[in-house]
């Protein structure tokens, strides 16, 4: 399509390899993509928990079903389990809601029945129910996600919960901090506070599934469809330099680490957004423009982290799909603990179950976001198998559960990631995503075009925070380069230098 335009890439996600994948079929010849690490897949790594494979990062096509370009091109290169498969899997529309089989264990170390809690589970899930139907930007007169799911489970529980006894209804409210602190997962939030009430993401129909070999075998699949030496791995980008006046031809040039230079006619950045709230000052020059970075400051990105927990034999009934652990002493409807050196386990709301036995075995995946899940990193290993037992074992009424391995993802503490996933900030609009992926220099400048074009999870509009978002928006900013030369016709050949 263009002989001479050089595109980089930085950033070898699913969102960089699908930019580079469209554009090289588009007749791009000078396509490369530079990569911090030694792999391809960023966010998407699949680990192993002895003969187990576990996912480290991203676990589930959320919303499986033909609109969604990652179960159609899972299904493409068969990745998926046949259930996966059925109209009936595609058709199950569960709204981001969890249809999950639940066990319930308190921390006096009982095992309770389901229906104990179910008053809070159905209130909880009425309410986010309701918040999904915010406007965008609404949400008066509660402040946040957080302010708007307690305020209104204290008015509707004394209404609602008004004849049942004291002991029965504290446990509501512990059950719904439970919750509060599963909902800070599903967000990759520190807390509900800090999640605005504005409606932005959206989910598609399907029930989520998840890939038997590993979410790398799609990688590896994408990967194989790229010509051989496109990617430069072990290769940090520095600094942008964008807006090189006095160049025509070429005007960018990407700075690695290593003081290496690579002149480029379009950068596509794909590097996540608590990169860029991190690195945002030194990775570009000239800066960014002021209504960019207000944008990159109020979207949110946190932590979400897994613990893989083994064992020999399952402490969970055979249709458990997850357990949550209910604090009694957790009754304020609290999502942070008070003290996270000493507690921050109590962040932890409970397992999600890895199924089918016959294929992982006995293996739990805890989940724990925020600063609690931030502090765990920096933990070793053997303290957070430590703590888990004791977990375990506090909730069951059962001191002779023994874990046989651990395992645990530090996403806050990889330093080209720097978190889990964004979500919507208190005051987020659609008009911040928008900002996002706005290309550089803006419309209306007399510089050259389309210098610099952003994609990754968090420059998607309503499907930020995932897979599918992440593989749209890198084919988006291909598309804007293929739309640009398609409309301003072939470029001249190369002259010879001769
Ligand atoms: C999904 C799921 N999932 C769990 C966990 C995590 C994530 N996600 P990348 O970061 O991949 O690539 C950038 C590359 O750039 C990378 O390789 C870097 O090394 C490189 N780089 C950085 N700096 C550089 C530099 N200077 N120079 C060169 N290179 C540089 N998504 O669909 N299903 O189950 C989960 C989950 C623990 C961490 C997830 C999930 C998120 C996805 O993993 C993520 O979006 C994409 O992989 C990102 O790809 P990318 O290419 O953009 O970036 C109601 C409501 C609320 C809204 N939320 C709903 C919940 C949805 C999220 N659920 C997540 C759940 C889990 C469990």
């Amino acid at each position: 399509m263009s002989a001479n335009t050089k595109i980089v890439i930085i950033g070898c996600g699913i969102s960089g390899i699908e930019a580079a994948r469209k554009l090289v079929n588009a007749g791009f010849q000078h396509v490369r993509i530079l990569e911090a690490t030694a792999r391809s897949g960023g966010r998407i790594k699949t680990g192993r928990l002895g003969q187990n494979i576990v996912e480290i990062g991203a676990n589930w096509i959320h919303g499986p079903s033909e609109q969604n370009p990652v179960f159609r091109m899972a299904r493409q290169y068969g990745l998926l389990d046949p259930e996966a498969l059925t109209l009936e899997n595609q058709a199950m529309d569960i709204g981001g809601l969890l249809p999950w089989v639940p066990n319930v264990f308190s921390s006096s170390g009982r095992k309770l029945n389901a229906e104990d809690i179910s008053p809070a589970l159905e209130m909880f899930n009425e309410l986010l129910n309701e918040s999904s139907r915010f406007p965008s930007q609404g949400g008066e007169p509660w402040a946040s996600m957080g302010d708007f799911l307690r305020s209104e489970v204290q008015l509707r529980a004394a209404e609602k919960w008004k004849d049942i006894d004291a002991n029965t209804r504290s446990l509501q409210l512990c059950a719904i901090s439970s919750m509060l602190k599963v909902e800070c997962c599903v967000n990759g939030t520190h807390s509900l506070d800090e999640v605005g009430l504005g409606g932005l993401y959206k989910t598609l129909p399907g029930l989520d599934c998840t890939f038997p070999g590993g979410y790398e075998g799609l990688i590896e699949n994408l990967m194989s469809e790229l010509p051989s030496g496109l990617v430069t791995y072990n290769s940090p980008v520095r600094c942008v330099h964008w807006n090189n006046s006095e160049k025509r031809e070429n005007p960018v040039t990407v700075e690695c680490d290593d003081g290496k230079k690579i002149a480029a006619d379009h950068v596509i950045v794909t590097v996540s957004l608590g990169y860029l709230k991190k690195h945002h000052s030194t990775l570009f020059h000239p800066p960014l423009p002021l209504h960019k970075l207000h944008s990159i400051q109020r979207l949110g990105f946190g932590t979400n982290n897994k613990i893989f927990v083994e064992f020999d034999s399952p402490w969970w009934d055979a249709d458990c799909e997850v357990i949550y652990f209910v604090w009694e002493d957790e009754g304020a409807m609290l999502d942070q603990v008070p003290d996270v050196q000493r507690s921050w386990i109590k962040k932890l709301f409970g397992f999600t179950v890895l199924k089918p036995t016959e294929r992982y075995g006995h293996v739990l995946c805890g989940w724990i976001a925020g600063h609690e899940s931030e502090y765990m990193e920096t933990l070793p290993e053997q303290e957070v198998m430590h703590a888990i037992t004791q977990l375990i074992r506090r909730f069951t009424g059962n001191p002779t559960i023994t874990p046989r391995r651990v395992l645990r993802s530090q996403w806050f503490h990889d330093p080209w990631t720097c978190g889990s996933y964004s979500y919507s900030g208190i005051g987020c609009s659609a008009q911040d995503l928008e900002n996002m992926m706005e290309p550089l220099p803006a419309e209306g400048s007399q510089a050259q075009p389309l210098q610099v074009l952003f994609a990754g999870e968090a420059t998607h509009p309503y499907y930020y925070s995932t897979v599918h978002g992440a593989v749209l928006s890198g084919w988006k900013e291909a598309d804007r380069l293929i739309s640009h030369y398609s409309s301003i016709g072939p470029p001249e050949p190369a002259k010879s230098k001769l």
